[in-house]
């Protein structure tokens, strides 16, 4: 049996090799893919969050952590993708303009994904019109948009003024998040969705297109 604590651990210090091992160990042994991540690989990071703002930490040890955060996070993708059910709709998700952090977005993408909708993943670094043309030329029934840094917030008012510009008002939903933001946020931008984890983000999105 695994250790899991070894987990938090491998995750904490940038371990990927014994990260993706004790995944796949925990996995094989009948491991509850939610649990994996929510007991240990997300306070994991939270830790990691803390140790950077009480300078503890610097980028590179942000980078080596995320790096096993998202060996890790491979693995445990395909199990929360369920197989087949028709879709729920159809979800453009990215972080937008000037925001590089993606393993929030990336759960977001694969817990929806499970939840039977179908994903247009725009990546990081998103521009309102990146957005737009998701909505109007793919078809998206929602806009999802994650940032994880104050400076890159305002990214997000921007691509909602940006859908209205567009005449898309009420025809595509939005939904928001990421670690800063709030629903008192997502309510002053006038964003139809909110939410902190990823799978509310799947109970959100249900909601919308209801
Ligand atoms: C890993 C990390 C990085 C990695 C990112 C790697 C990657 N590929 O993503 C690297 C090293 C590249 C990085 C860089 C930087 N980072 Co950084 N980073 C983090 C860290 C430690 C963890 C983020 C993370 O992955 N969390 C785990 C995931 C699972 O959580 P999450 O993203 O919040 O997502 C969850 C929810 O928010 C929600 N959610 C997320 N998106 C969405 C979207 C929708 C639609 C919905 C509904 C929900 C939802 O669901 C997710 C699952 O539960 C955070 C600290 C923290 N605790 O947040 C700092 C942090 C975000 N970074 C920070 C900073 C300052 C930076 C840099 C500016 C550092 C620098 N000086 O260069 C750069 C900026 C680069 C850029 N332009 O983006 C600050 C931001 C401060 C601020 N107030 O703005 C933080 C908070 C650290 C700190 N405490 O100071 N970073």
């Amino acid at each position: 049996m695994t250790d899991l604590q070894e987990l938090y651990t491998a995750v904490l210090e940038g371990d990927a090799p014994s990260a993706k091992s004790l995944v796949q160990t925990a996995l094989d042994g009948g491991a509850d893919p939610q649990e994996l991540l929510a007991k240990y690989m997300i306070p994991a990071m939270d830790e990691v969050g803390r140790l950077f703002e009480a300078n503890e930490y610097f980028v590179p040890e942000l980078l080596i952590a995320a790096r096993a955060m998202k060996g890790a996070l491979e693995l445990i993708r395909p199990k929360l993708v369920a197989a087949g059910a028709k879709s729920a709709g159809k979800v453009a998700i990215g972080t937008v303009r000037g925001d590089l952090h993606d393993i929030g977005k990336n759960l977001v993408a694969a817990m929806l994904e499970g939840g039977g909708f179908d994903i247009i993943d725009l990546g990081v670094d998103v521009s309102p019109e990146k957005f737009v043309e998701a909505a109007r030329e793919k078809g998206a029934d929602v806009i999802a948009m994650s940032a994880l840094l104050t400076t890159t917030m305002p990214g997000m008012k921007t691509t909602v003024d940006a859908i209205d510009q567009a005449g898309l008002k009420g025809k595509v939903k939005v939904m928001i998040g990421g670690a800063p933001v709030t629903q008192r946020f997502a309510d002053e931008i006038g964003a139809d969705g909110f939410s902190d984890n990823a799978s509310g983000a799947v109970r959100i999105a249900r909601q919308l297109l209801a």
